[in-house]
């Protein structure tokens, strides 16, 4: 039984309190001991070792208090598991040298055999839920398959993603081959994740808003609701599109638990939306965090205000930035905890 199931009472839709709080991308990037980890190993080998991911992703808890844990990992370990060759360059971020830009390479590419080859991410799960000892839930994710697209085309992070979206407007049959490919492996992972013991699974559609309305409903959401149709009867899904305040209605309707608001989009318009009564998620400007704390405090309750304390994770409308300073981060957090 787990000591704290506010994430999980929250997902259930049940009366609570005050909301549960965790931060995106809160197990990396802005606290300290986490960048001593990072001086001394690079990144595959930080998501490689189990020892090394469970300390991560349990740093945020002891040190933060935030309501759930997010394993230590990236959305990127899926297409580096279907054989396509992935680095993390320092200053750079994602880096894949042999980007997938032809018909002929995404009949290449395999569905793996997601024990064979993410076994490590599966002993991390159960490492984690051992030192968790029920405290907080585990949360676990993957990438969109169009953010993973993204990326697998493009060969790095980018402002426009534009040969991405190049090579899904003139190779529209390549593409939806890459992408039901990815959708198989990312079910396959997210099935086996959830075996392996997270609580709670949350897909990232961190690119979606790159796309027009209906763009958006052939190239992403066609796939991420065959994975809400996979997992939502095994698990509770998050998601989280950022930039889609469009597809909220249809999100709505999908069966997911939870939708991920971020900062653009109103409390007021996001509950219109989406109906009223669904679980949302969010959407503190990330960047606000680096006000001064008072001010923090004050914004953080309003968010709670604005978007009622039933049917609502305090969150993040993205990830937290690496130059937040801890203090501050601690202020949030304890904001939405004492409302
Ligand atoms: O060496 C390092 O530490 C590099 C920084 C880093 C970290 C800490 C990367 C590279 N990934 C991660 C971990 C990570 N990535 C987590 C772990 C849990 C946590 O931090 O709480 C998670 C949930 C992700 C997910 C992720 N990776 C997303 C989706 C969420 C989001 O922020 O939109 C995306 C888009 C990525 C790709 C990625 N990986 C790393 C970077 C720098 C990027 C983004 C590059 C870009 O802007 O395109």
């Amino acid at each position: 039984m787990l000591k704290n199931d506010l994430l999980l009472r929250a997902l259930n839709g049940e009366p609570l309190s005050r909301p549960p709080v965790w931060m995106m991308r809160q197990a990396g990037r802005y606290l300290p001991d986490f960048m001593k980890l990072k001086a001394k190993y690079d990144f595959f080998t930080r998501c490689q070792t189990p020892e090394l991911a469970t300390e991560i992703t349990v740093m945020p808890i002891d040190q933060i208090g935030t309501d759930a844990a997010i394993l230590f990992s990236d959305i990127l370990v899926v297409p580096q598991a279907m054989d396509i060759t992935v680095e993390m360059k320092d200053g750079v971020g994602p880096w894949l040298p042999n980007p997938v830009r032809s018909a002929a390479a995404v009949t290449d590419i395999v569905v793996p055999d997601v024990q064979d080859r993410l076994h490590y991410v599966f002993d991390a799960i159960r490492q984690t839920k051992k030192v968790l000892d029920n405290r907080v839930p585990l949360i676990g994710f993957a990438g969109s398959p169009w953010t993973i697209l993204c990326y697998a085309v493009q060969g790095q992070g980018s402002k426009s993603f534009d040969l991405a979206k190049s090579f899904c407007f003139a190779q529209p049959e390549a593409a939806h081959q890459l992408l039901q490919k990815i959708t198989d492996t990312t079910i396959a992972y997210l099935k086996e994740k959830v075996a392996a013991g997270v609580d709670v699974v949350q897909l990232f559609d961190s690119w979606g808003g790159m796309l027009g309305e209906d763009d958006y409903q052939t190239f992403s959401w066609k796939y991420m609701q065959q994975i809400i149709d996979a997992l939502k009867n095994e698990t509770k899904v998050i998601v989280f599109a950022k930039g889609c305040w469009y597809a909220l209605p249809v999100m709505a309707r999908s069966g997911a638990h939870a939708l991920g608001i971020d900062w653009t989009c109103s409390a007021r318009n996001a509950r219109y939306l989406s109906g009223g009564q669904l679980t949302l998620q969010g959407n503190f400007d990330p960047a606000r965090l680096l006000s001064p704390i008072p001010e923090i405090e004050r914004l953080a309750r309003k968010m709670v205000d604005d978007f009622g304390v039933q049917h609502y994770i305090a969150n993040l409308g993205h990830g937290i930035l690496p130059n937040v300073p801890v203090d501050h981060a601690k202020a949030f957090v304890n904001a939405i905890k004492s409302y």
